[in-house]
């Protein structure tokens, strides 16, 4: 059943999707001259920077920037340990450019990349900020940034933005939460443009974040890239990738014994769930989707699935040997830790747990809206509009193929943009119910512009109080949320496989 969970991304520029071609085909014309792609920034750290950089400093001269010193060369490494942001005004610069990409291990691709880079720059700011970024489009199509998971107006949310090729745009909100999210396109069809690489970490750091021996952001992904070799035959090379390096590229991370890491997770793959684990350790969950915990708990395992977040503890609990953080796939996901010394102290954890703040305390009886997803065989006129105007709920389906079939992604029998929006007032609480008709696949919701409480999954209340902006629905159960929304607008409530996204799993709820 390939074609319901292709396993991973198309992410060949070689190979062109019907929806890249339609795209390009209304487009023609526009072609612009990507720059190239050396724009860099603070590019004064080296590959040691992993190494080297323990000990966090009282003062430096990151304490003004929003980003992380880096160069193309050592973007394996995101480690925010030594930035120490104060609130104030961050106005950041971004490039949305093609450029050639190297993963590692012998690979490499053009990408479509923020600052010409995969993930793009970290952008790492204080509660409080008043953040201005100005975005240049320098791709022959259009784009747009959506920040996932940050409680913005909803003009800066990003989906209703269309920045053409060669034109700018200047985003600008204020930083009213803090954790770990993440920004991406939110450009239809959207698939394509996570999986050509316009994805990046967005980090709201606390006073307490500042107390770890280090601090380090991990963005998962998988990469499917096709070559055609001289025989003409194409070869098919599936990778995962941390932070845009995958195997033997992925630097090292050095601990003593004692030393109390904090990892932030971002699953930026449009498809795939990451089931990760570092034998001999038991990581801390502190945040789930940038929200910290009223109870944090322990686990064995990192469990992320797409658009999801997951911040954890780690504790350095050997002087001597090496361990590998894995996804146990052999894909090249593979973190090493390597052991050397001991800490003269072991490091407390400096998480403040929240005090409970429920929106609600049990699920609802009757919900106010029930949401049910499912998947059918669509016919219609790829060519008229992208969208199929007719549904076969469970057809036996195939993705892509003949022109006028495809799989469609269904709420309530309908695909996006007829889905029917859920309509709300403004500062009040609502419930959802959202099933999981399908007969394929589990969906990871994600709702844009607050943090949802999850009241149940099938009818049995979480272990613990669980905030989120993306929940995964597992096939044939269903989850309760409770959600409210203090700022008016119509905010998109989708899928977060980005081809059942495109496909038509997406509403919105329109708060008033
Ligand atoms: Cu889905």
């Amino acid at each position: 059943m390939r074609h319901f969970q292709p396993s991973h991304r198309l992410r060949p520029l070689l190979t062109i999707s019907v929806a890249t071609v339609l795209l390009l085909a209304l487009l023609s014309g526009c072609s612009r001259q990507p720059d190239g792609a050396e724009t860099r920034f603070n590019a004064s750290s080296d590959a040691g920077a992993a190494e080297n950089n323990s000990t966090p400093s009282g003062s430096n001269d990151q304490e003004q920037s929003a980003l992380p010193a880096s160069t193309a060369d050592d973007f394996g490494v995101f480690e925010l340990t030594s930035i120490r942001p104060q609130p104030g005004n961050k106005p950041i610069t971004l490039t949305i450019q093609q450029a050639r990409h190297n993963f590692g291990d012998g690979r490499e691709a053009d990408i479509w990349g923020y600052n010409g880079q995969v993930p793009g720059p970290p952008l790492v700011f204080a509660e409080g900020d008043r953040v201005t970024v100005d975005v240049n489009n320098q791709l022959d199509v259009g784009t747009n940034i959506h920040w996932h998971g940050l409680k913005v107006p909803i003009r800066q949310d990003g989906p209703g933005i269309d920045m053409q090729p060669g034109n700018r745009h200047e985003y600008e909100f204020t930083i009213r939460q803090t954790g770990t999210y993440w920004y991406h396109s939110h450009y239809r069809p959207v698939e394509e443009q996570v999986e050509q690489g316009l994805y990046a970490p967005l980090v709201i750091k606390t006073a307490a974040d500042l107390k770890y021996d280090r601090d380090i952001v991990l963005v998962l992904d998988d990469w499917m890239l096709e070559e055609r070799q001289a025989s003409g035959k194409m070869k098919i090379d599936e990778f995962d990738t941390i932070n845009g390096k995958t195997g033997s590229a992925i630097p090292a991370l050095t601990l003593k014994e004692g030393e109390l890491v904090k990892l932030r997770f971002v699953n930026a793959s449009t498809v795939n769930s990451q089931k990760l684990n570092l034998p001999g350790h038991t990581f801390r969950v502190t945040h789930l989707d940038g929200a910290a915990l009223a109870e944090p708990f322990e686990s064995d395992t990192i469990l992320i699935s797409p658009g999801e977040r997951v911040d954890a503890e780690l504790l350095g609990s050997y002087s001597a040997g090496s361990f590998e953080l894995t996804n146990g796939r052999g894909r090249g996901m593979r973190l090493p830790i390597i052991y050397n010394g001991q800490r003269n102290e072991v490091t407390a954890s400096p998480f403040l747990a929240p005090a409970p703040r429920p929106l609600l305390t049990e699920a609802p009886q009757s919900p106010d809206f029930t949401v049910r997803l499912n998947s059918g065989m669509m016919s219609g006129n790829l060519e008229s509009d992208g969208k199929m105007n007719q549904g076969m709920t469970n057809g036996g389906a195939m993705r892509g193929g003949m022109m006028n079939h495809r799989m469609s992604w269904l709420i309530n029998g309908q695909a996006f943009p007829d889905t029917e929006p859920l309509r709300i007032e403004t500062g009040r609480t609502y419930t959802m119910r959202i099933y999981n008709d399908d007969h394929h696949m589990a969906h990871p919701m994600h709702l844009h512009g607050t943090h949802f409480q999850v009241l149940s999954f099938n009818g049995e209340a979480p272990a613990r109080e669980l905030f989120k902006d993306t929940v995964n629905v597992p096939l044939a159960e269903y989850v309760d949320i409770a959600f409210r929304f203090d700022e008016a607008g119509e905010w998109m409530f989708h899928c977060h496989i980005l081809n059942h996204e495109d496909g038509g799993m997406m509403t919105s709820v329109i708060a008033e």
